[in-house]
């Protein structure tokens, strides 16, 4: 049973305070230096980032809380009001009436819109689920871009496919899946670029957060989207955490979804606290929000973080999770938490990202051509594949003062690879923070890095790859690699 299949239609509403007192908490939210930056999505986009917050059309009626989301947010996703059953609740019958409303509403606050989502098992119309075999996939792609087209232009990004996984790692078995199999996702990808080519094209889903059986799926499903051509751009880490169990791999995994040239983003934040709440939990809930935000800020291809909601007032947790709550940055009378200041701390406290400078050519004088004897052709010897032989190519992605990021491409010559292992030499006292799909042993300047359980198998002429962050200056050491 998944995780979110006791949910009960919509979230819990509490009437709030005025709309004085949200402004209130706003300018008193927290203690910054001078020139900090004074709210979130201000704090954020000095760091080139978003911050995002859910709402819902019952949210826009609630003037305390939407105040606080116009001053805080820069982007919105709707809670409810662009999923199938609210878009298409007959067959090709659309209303786009509510989601409307909060686009006009971003729109009219200068903040951006998630659109969420085209495909879901989840609030899915009946006729979606009656429908014979044959006809679920026409009725995807007409799904998709009708309601891709009618936002065309207004959306940032889209969460084509939302939680596909089941914990396992394996693809949940649904309509979709029974139609069509797995080739869906790529099937749904490929019809909303059609019909919006610029949206950011997403997949989302919870229990990704982290290093797991869950993410690993996820990630060879990207890996075999690219490969494949399909117009894949980022990966929405819902984010739902319990206070104190932000995983640990948080950082690494994001990083390494990252380097497949994808944008990662958090998409539905919030962090859970066993109710009541005390004030170690409250701390320990601002510690959570500011490894999350600090993961964020740390992977330059993580475009922002979005928090599921508001405030502990107008939450789904409750309903969802009994004896949980208060899992949001702001408490349920509008008043900033723990979470809210180490949220914009951790923004106002990053490193302002510097564009990697672009060295200016030195013009070189023209030589003059020296007449050159022409050689006698040689003939180039075909390379004699050697079985199990295997190479490694290190290339810097991403550089900035004091650190760099790196792909490590692993490829197998004529014959397949099972098991390998790249070694290398810094040059200049080059420290690794954090390595993904490899396992490193260092010793003095030697790097050798094994692979993981699940990429030491390539196929003849193939490749794989790995990937960290070091501190130091960017280097490009030659690799060996070697298989058993
Ligand atoms: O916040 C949404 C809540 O109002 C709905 O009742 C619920 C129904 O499934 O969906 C909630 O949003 C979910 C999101 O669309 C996908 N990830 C999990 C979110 C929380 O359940």
């Amino acid at each position: 049973m998944s995780r979110f299949s006791f949910l009960r239609p919509g979230s819990r509403r509490l009437a709030g305070a005025s709309v004085a007192a949200a402004t209130a908490v706003v300018m008193i939210g927290a203690v910054v230096p001078a020139e900090a930056a004074t709210t979130l999505k201000a704090a954020a986009e000095a760091k080139g980032r978003y911050f995002g917050t859910a709402l819902t059309r019952g949210d826009l009626g609630i003037s305390s809380e939407i105040a606080l989301a116009a001053a805080q947010f820069d982007m919105v996703t709707p809670g409810n009001e662009m999923k199938w059953d609210a878009t298409e609740p007959s067959r090709g019958s659309f209303n786009f009436g509510a989601g409307d409303q909060i686009v006009s509403f971003a729109q009219s606050h200068g903040m951006r819109v998630r659109g969420h989502t085209l495909v879901w098992h989840a609030q899915l119309p009946a006729w979606v689920s009656g429908l014979a075999t044959n006809q679920v996939q026409g009725a995807m792609e007409n799904h998709i871009t009708n309601e891709a087209t009618h936002y065309k232009g207004k959306v940032y990004s889209w969460d084509v496919v939302n939680e596909p996984f089941n914990e396992d790692g394996t693809l949940r078995q649904d309509v979709f899946t029974r139609a069509m199999g797995n080739g869906y996702i790529a099937d749904a990808l490929r019809t909303a670029h059609a019909a919006d080519p610029n949206a950011k094209l997403y997949i989302n889903d919870y229990n990704i957060e982290g290093m797991n059986a869950k993410s690993n799926g996820m990630y060879s499903l990207a890996q075999s989207l690219l490969a494949q051509g399909v117009p894949l751009n980022g990966i929405g880490f819902e984010s739902h955490f319990i206070e104190g169990q932000v995983p640990s791999s948080l950082l690494a995994n994001m990083q390494r979804f990252a380097a497949l040239g994808l944008d990662v983003a958090v998409t539905e934040l919030d962090d859970r606290i066993q109710m009541p709440a005390d004030n170690s939990e409250l701390q320990q809930q601002g510690t959570d929000y500011g490894t999350v935000v600090n993961a964020c800020l740390a992977v330059p291809r993580c475009v922002g973080v979005s928090q599921w909601g508001v405030d502990d007032g107008h939450t789904w947790i409750p309903g969802t999770f009994p004896g949980y709550g208060a899992p949001m940055m702001w408490d349920a009378s509008y008043q900033p938490k723990p979470a809210y200041n180490a949220a914009l701390n951790a923004l106002n406290s990053a490193p302002t990202p510097t564009p990697t400078p672009t060295p200016t050519p030195t013009p070189t004088p023209t030589p003059t051509p020296t007449p050159t004897p022409t050689p006698t052709p040689t003939p180039t010897p075909t390379p004699t594949p050697v079985p199990g032989a295997c190479s490694a190519t290190v290339e810097t992605t991403n550089s900035w003062p004091g650190g760099f990021q790196s792909t490590v491409t692993v490829r197998a010559g004529g014959s397949p690879v099972n098991g390998w292992t790249v070694k290398w030499t810094w040059p200049g006292g080059q420290t690794i923070s954090s390595l993904w799909n490899g396992t490193q042993t260092v010793s003095g300047s030697t790097v050798t890095v094994r692979n993981t359980s699940y990429n030491g198998t390539i196929a003849a002429g193939s490749s794989t790859t790995f990937g960290f962050t070091a501190n130091g200056t960017a280097a490009t050491p030659t690799a060996t690699c070697t298989s058993p």
